[in-house]
């Protein structure tokens, strides 16, 4: 058993059954391959199956009432995750990650992901453009979908999107159409998707870009 101390940890367990506690501060805690025990412990702890070569299953308990989250398939197969974690991290390949009613950061990686965060203020992240793969995100008031981390414009410095009311017509630009999250990194048009339910319309505001 390993257990954080009050500072901010990266717990990574081993192939085998791992019992992790992150304890204070917040704290990344992936169990990898085996049955785990996972616990986040107090502060805002991520849940991760990053490594995980096959996709995993993370339906999160709501806070606070003793509940188990549910995680299946892949990396998280067996494993038994309490209650006590606020953000996510899916595997390479397609997850299926649902966060609780906190306010939840919801990373699902490569892979079309299906994310939705419940409700709570959530955050969408796509930490680089190989890992918007036409997912699926269930949006919700006060959610924001997070692409800070990708350069707009490819090559040259660290470029910002602009977020457009009307068709794409230069590298950097972004918009939704028709359900999708459409983005042009190098002109020409949409060099990718992300299919957006539960939004009759975006704007700026509801990115952080
Ligand atoms: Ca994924
Ligand atoms: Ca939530």
């Amino acid at each position: 058993m390993i257990t954080g101390d009050t500072g901010n940890n990266v717990l990574i367990g081993l192939d085998s059954v791992d019992i992790l506690n992150g304890g204070d501060g917040n704290d990344t805690i992936e169990g990898g391959r085996g049955g785990d025990i996972l616990s986040g412990g107090n502060g805002i702890d991520t849940l991760s199956y990053e490594n995980s070569m096959s996709t995993v299953r993370i339906n999160m308990a709501p806070a606070g009432n003793g509940n188990i989250t549910l995680a299946s398939s892949g990396d998280a197969t067996g494993d038994t995750v309490t209650d006590d974690f606020e953000n996510l991290v899916g595997s390479v390949r397609i997850d299926f990650l649902s966060g609780n009613n906190g306010n939840n950061v919801i990373v699902g990686g490569g892979g079309a992901d299906v994310m939705d965060g419940s409700g709570g203020n959530d955050t969408y992240r796509f930490r680089s453009l190989s890992e918007i793969q036409e997912d699926l995100i269930v949006f919700g008031s006060g959610d924001k979908i997070d692409l800070q981390a990708i350069d707009a414009i490819t090559g040259g410095s660290d470029d910002t999107f602009t977020f457009v009311s009307g068709p794409l017509t230069a590298a950097g630009q972004l918009h939704f159409v028709g359900g999708f999250v459409e983005g042009d990194v190098n002109g020409g048009g949409a060099d990718f998707r992300i299919n957006v339910t539960g939004a009759a319309s975006l704007s700026a505001s509801d990115f952080i870009l």
